[in-house]
């Protein structure tokens, strides 16, 4: 790719306040991405990515996975967390410590020290795949923050207000950036627009988003 900046300082600041309580860590992951790909590899051969369908019927778009001791699922019968993979009946891969130090760094760099996951969910997007806007709140501690990686193709990530009718702000979302969101941000409806085609030099042709929480 031609780089139209070469020669000149990346214009877009390394730490970004997207709102109070969303902070977004430009090419924070850079260091120890060879651990975590690896790590993922091994947790995508225990717990294959799927589609699942949703309460209303839908097969979603995002592929997906998840480690720690518990998995986000969705199904006919709702969204929850499970510490079994419904797929094979065993529980989902442990959280690897190269994860969740990552995880844990990123929240205390983005201001949010004692952040400790117990879940991980693992979203793939193909060209075309997308995730409308929603809010996250199947989790019983709405306190605790949100850290989310994104890997491989880049994404424009909407992130609305507190209302469903409040217009989204677009953010680029590129491979090594790392969003913590907590606080007033926390219930912030948000999305990922569909994902452009391209070929990610590391990750090929997907994006994957690793997204940290503390479900219990
Ligand atoms: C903002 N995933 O899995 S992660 C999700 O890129 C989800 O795959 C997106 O939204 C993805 O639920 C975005 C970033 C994210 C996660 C939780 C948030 C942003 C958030 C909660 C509140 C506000
Ligand atoms: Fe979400």
């Amino acid at each position: 790719m031609t780089d139209l900046f070469a020669g000149l300082a990346d214009p877009r600041p390394a730490q970004e306040t997207m709102a109070e309580g969303a902070v977004l860590l430009r090419g924070f992951f850079a260091a120890g991405e060879a651990d975590v790909i690896a790590e993922l590899r091994a947790i995508v051969a225990q717990a294959p990515f799927r589609h699942m369908v949703t309460p209303g019927g839908h097969t979603m778009s995002v592929a997906m996975t998840n480690c720690g001791s518990k998995g986000w699922v969705t199904d006919r019968r709702g969204y929850r967390y499970d510490s079994v993979d419904p797929e094979s009946g065993h529980k989902w891969p442990a959280m690897p410590s190269s994860f969740r130090d990552l995880a844990e760094r990123a929240a205390a760099q983005g201001g949010l020290s004692s952040f400790s996951p117990d879940a991980c969910l693992v979203n793939r997007y193909v060209p075309g795949a997308k995730m409308s806007l929603h809010q996250d709140k199947d989790e019983l501690d709405l306190g605790a923050p949100i850290v989310s990686v994104s890997l491989g193709l880049p994404a424009t990530f909407m992130f609305g207000g507190l209302l469903r009718s409040d217009k989204p702000k677009r953010f680029r979302l590129a491979h090594g950036d790392i969003a913590v969101w907590g606080g007033p941000a926390r219930l912030a409806f948000h999305g990922v627009a569909p994902l452009a085609d391209g070929e990610h030099p590391v990750m090929g042709r997907q994006r994957i988003n690793l997204t940290f929480r503390k479900v219990i």
